[in-house]
């Protein structure tokens, strides 16, 4: 091995060689000016926010403790599904769905953008734990970045530092295996050269190589693309190894509902992207008597249990939440998590007197600074922040976090949803007739883009289980492996799958349904159904309520709007069955048999 002087490489914390000899690799490869091993302090924390201040990244925020706002490059906002590639041996594994590139090639190209790419900064080595640390098997990785801003945001995202190394070895004292997950911002210093706030690149690659699970990714430092325990380890590396594993990992949110009979039910959801999941998962419940505790916003991994039921984690530890639209009236618990402070606030504006403002916040203040970085009155063109901005929090101040939440064991799940945001055709809810019937829902889930990744919004896709850029093989083993799923189980003890739709819209183009903590109403309609007590129409697309079978007792909305969300427009459905056929061709052989079969029966169905 060749000696090189960085400072800091060899102050390593631990004395796991495998660990030990990827840093010095990386290290040498990036050549960064010192290496800083990571431990997760409040010290740590206050040494890296005040540089970041210093060097103009952040804005201290003098109405929130320990809270801070970024406003990134204008071209560094979101996940970029054009430049994330899965990266498997066979490109037959990565399927239809996902770019893929030979990983030996995309090695080579990408060995070459980080040869030097550190230079004139940091190299932070982040050990952290997706899912609880007690778990029996700690769900360990390893982020080696150039940006603090990362280092910070995972401090909040993730279970992280020192504490996270002990774990690093087995009570027999053997190394345990971790993810490796490589990050830069891909902009290297040169002497004398001032950095500026927002270090990103042109060139963005966001790799994964299934096989041997590793995580590489290069150029921007927003979200997704950057905070690699999110997308790339806990869906796209974590689903490969659910699949390898017999369980699964979703893009849902976990809810506790609590009925006034005290009793307990836990709710998956699966919305894509800027869908709905973080309000649904703090939901207040306008229906009284009813409560909700929080578990998850955006991830859940899900085991059976030895008596047979599913059991769900949350891997992270913090909320990357959408800020527009989140008020005291929408999401108040969110609002309330951030009050507590030590947060980051990433392209929303910055109000005069240093705090933070969005679109949905109520009345504008008269003037703000814009996450350009420009000035910004009621009156500019422009919105102040930008759709996909976000608040980085912690889960702990989180006031309705159901105290399992921390669980390595995880909560069982009596029902999955899985929604999207469609303007016609998708009543407000229905429910599945059994698990492959619930899959078939899943399968053919559909959305119109937002803004959460980069490209147009509005248009109308396939949404797979919301998983479409985060499924780490092929679609049609995936769907196989839902298949399978329900088959390991006896069937009374499986989740009961249900479709909801907060996003349908009048002929006005209103939402017709209220949503928000209204969508109590629809969550209490399922966990009456789980109990056999509350009522349905038999359709062809599935078992829906009437109006008459949905507690609406005291809801503000007309009641025409009530029943226009429930309908099942049979020539709406028809014209759905060209484009879910479409979709289902563009998936191939692999494409499982019994979801054809659902198929069939639909169209059937529908006459
Ligand atoms: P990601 O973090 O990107 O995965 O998004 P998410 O699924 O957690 O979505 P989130 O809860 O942040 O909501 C995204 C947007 O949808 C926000 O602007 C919300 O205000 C809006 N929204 C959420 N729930 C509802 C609802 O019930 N009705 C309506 N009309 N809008 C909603
Ligand atoms: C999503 O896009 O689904 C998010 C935000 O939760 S990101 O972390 O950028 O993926
Ligand atoms: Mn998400």
């Amino acid at each position: 091995m060749t000696a090189v002087a960085i400072p800091g490489v060899d102050n390593a914390p631990t004395t796991h060689q495998q660990l030990l000899s990827w840093v010095r690799e990386v290290a040498e490869l990036t050549t960064p000016d010192e290496v800083v091993w990571v431990d997760g302090s409040d010290e740590e924390w206050t040494r890296l926010t005040d540089r970041l201040v210093e060097t103009g990244t952040l804005t201290r925020l003098a109405k929130k403790p320990n809270s801070f706002w970024a406003a990134s490059d204008p071209d560094d906002v979101a996940r970029v599904e054009e430049r994330t590639f899965i990266c498997s041996v066979d490109a037959a594994d990565a399927g239809p769905t996902n770019n893929w590139v030979d990983p030996a090639e995309m090695k080579a190209t990408m060995t070459e953008l980080y040869r030097g790419c550190m230079r004139g900064r940091t190299m932070y080595v982040i050990p952290f734990c997706m899912g609880p640390l007690s778990a029996e098997k700690p769900m360990l990785g390893v982020e080696i970045t150039d940006s603090a801003y990362v280092v910070t945001s995972m401090k909040i995202m993730t279970r992280m530092g020192t504490g996270v190394l002990e774990k690093f070895f087995d009570a027999e004292g053997n190394e345990r295996d971790f993810v490796p997950a490589l990050h830069s911002v891909g902009a290297p210093l040169e002497p004398g050269e001032q950095d500026v706030p927002w270090p990103c690149s042109d060139t963005k690659y966001i790799s994964h190589f299934p096989e041997t699970r590793e995580i590489w990714s290069y150029g921007s430092g927003y979200g997704g693309n950057a905070l690699l325990g999110k997308k790339c380890y806990s869906l796209r590396i974590a689903s490969t190894i659910g699949r390898d594993e017999g369980w699964l990992a979703e893009h849902m949110l976990i809810l506790k509902l609590i009925s006034p009979e005290q009793k307990v039910y836990y709710v998956a959801a699966a919305f894509p992207s800027a869908c709905g999941k973080t309000n649904l998962a703090m939901l207040e419940p306008t229906i009284p008597g009813w409560k909700v505790e929080t578990l998850g916003d955006d991830i859940a991994w899900m085991r059976f249990g030895e008596d047979g039921r599913l059991y769900a984690v949350n891997p992270e530890a913090g909320f990357f939440g959408v800020a527009p639209g989140t008020d005291y009236h929408t999401n108040p618990n969110a609002m309330r998590t951030i009050e507590r402070g030590n947060s980051l606030f990433t392209n929303v504006a910055l109000t005069d007197d240093g705090d933070i403002w969005w679109e949905g916040m109520g009345e504008p203040p008269a003037h703000l600074t814009s996450w350009k970085k420009r000035d910004w009155t009621p009156d500019s063109d422009e919105p102040s922040s930008h759709p996909n901005s976000r608040y980085c929090t912690p889960m702990a101040q989180c006031p309705i976090l159901a105290p399992e939440w921390d669980d390595p064991k995880g909560v069982p799940i009596s029902a999955i949803f899985f929604g999207g945001r469609r303007a016609t055709t998708i009543p407000l809810i229905t429910e599945s007739r059994d698990w492959q019937h619930g899959t078939f829902m899943g399968a053919t889930l559909s959305s119109e883009t937002t803004a959460a990744a980069k490209g147009k919004v509005g248009v109308v896709r396939r949404d797979p289980m919301a998983m479409l850029p985060f499924i780490g093989y092929h679609v049609g083993d995936y769907f196989q492996h839902w298949i399978d799923t329900g088959k390991r189980a006896d069937a009374t003890k499986l989740p009961k799958i249900f479709y909801v739709n907060w996003f349908r819209r009048g002929e006005d183009k209103r939402f017709l349904w209220p949503g928000f903590g209204e969508n109590s109403r629809v969550l209490k309609w399922a966990v009456e159904r789980i109990e056999g007590t509350a009522a349905a129409q038999e359709t062809p697309i599935g078992y829906v309520p009437t109006a008459d079978d949905l507690d609406l007792a005291e809801l503000d909305a007309a009641r025409e709007d009530i029943e226009a969300a429930l309908e099942v427009d049979v020539e709406e459905w028809r014209a759905e069955v060209p484009m879910i056929e479409e979709w289902f061709d563009t998936i191939g052989e692999k494409l499982p048999t019994l979801l054809r079969e659902e198929l069939e029966v639909l169209k059937q169905r529908l006459g």
